[in-house]
């Protein structure tokens, strides 16, 4: 079945980018979105105090914050003053690619880290995006961090992709685990989840995406894979030669370390202006989905490492992929 049948992609993409941003800003991508008391919310990734001339240039320096937008149709979204999140000090150089999920009624956050001693996975906890508590952080390298949206078994769950460089020789050849915590602090429980081996359209690392949807048939799980080409792809910098593809999985909602199905292709192939060209061409990366009462799934995703974008879907032709 061809992805391209079920899945549309929003006529009025990219719905967030550095334009709808009221400070510094240049890259707007990467984004976790929820429902959260009543209103959409987006915490995105905001790359800044750089543009594609003075990085051509040479001047590579650049930050990055959190930034925050609020929509009352999942579409059109207002930008807040202030970015929300701003990870720094001396160890830690930034917190990006924020995950947001919904359990018992507070939002979690988890986010990437980079800190002078390795790659951290984050996870915060946050009832008005202000305040957030750090609850946890990974020992290097980990990220890509996602949470089921409910306590399993009594537990919080979540996927996450740890990066074992050392036993494979050096290659990017990295896969999706899952663990579990009593309290959202104390992880273990550590399992493989996806080999990247099992994924027929990558031939480099996979990952987590956006966290977990429960449907009657199993948690749909969106995740991201790389296929690592000979052609350079466009970059704003040389020598780029990955595509990034949103994938998806079905799992078992008793036991998600049980995979029920998995969709043999890509669910989202870069193939527009905005996905192919940008900071990196022909990446796409999903970090938000949201089931809707009419069935409707709304999959956020970064494109380009540039703009943030969003596709639709039904939820029955979603699984129907998965189960195929
Ligand atoms: C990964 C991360 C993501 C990014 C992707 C493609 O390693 O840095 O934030 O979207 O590469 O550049």
């Amino acid at each position: 079945m061809n992805s391209t049948i079920t899945l549309e992609k929003c006529s009025s993409n990219p719905v967030l980018s550095k334009t709808d941003v009221p400070y510094s800003a240049e890259l707007i991508f990467n984004a976790g979105v929820t429902k959260f008391q009543g209103k959409y919310v987006m915490v995105f990734r905001n790359d800044y105090g750089f543009d594609e001339e003075s990085f051509r240039a040479g001047q590579t320096a650049h930050q990055t914050n959190i930034g925050i937008a609020y929509s009352d149709d999942g579409i059109k979204w207002e930008v807040s003053p202030k970015p929300c999140f701003d990870l720094k000090d001396e160890e830690i150089v930034r917190g990006y690619d924020p995950r947001l999920t919904v359990i018992d009624g507070k939002c979690y956050m988890c986010f990437a880290v980079d800190t002078h001693h390795g790659v951290r996975g984050g996870i915060a906890v946050t009832e008005d995006f202000e305040n957030f508590e750090v609850l946890h952080m990974t020992v290097p390298d980990n990220r890509n961090m996602v949470l089921f949206p409910e306590k399993i078994n009594g537990e919080f769950v979540r996927l996450e992709r740890p990066f074992p460089v050392y036993s494979r020789h050096g290659n990017e050849d990295f896969d999706i685990w899952m663990s579990s915590s009593p309290d959202c602090r104390y992880w273990g429980n550590h399992k493989l989840l996806l080999g990247r081996e099992n994924v027929p359209f990558a031939n480099s690392k996979i990952g987590p995406a956006a966290p977990p949807v429960k449907t009657d048939k199993g948690w749909l799980t969106a995740f991201h894979a790389v296929k690592a080409v000979e052609r350079e792809l466009y970059a704003w910098h040389a020598n780029w030669h990955k595509i990034y593809y949103g994938g998806l999985m079905l799992l078992d909602l008793e036991d998600p370390s049980k995979i029920i199905g998995m969709h043999k292709e890509p669910l989202l192939v870069p193939d527009q202006p905005y996905e192919t060209k940008g900071f990196r061409g022909e990446v796409i990366f999903p970090g938000g989905m949201i089931l809707e009462d009419s069935g409707e799934v709304k999959i956020y995703y970064g494109a380009a490492d540039t703009v943030e974008c969003l596709a639709t879907a039904h939820v029955d032709d979603l699984i129907k992929m998965c189960l195929e």
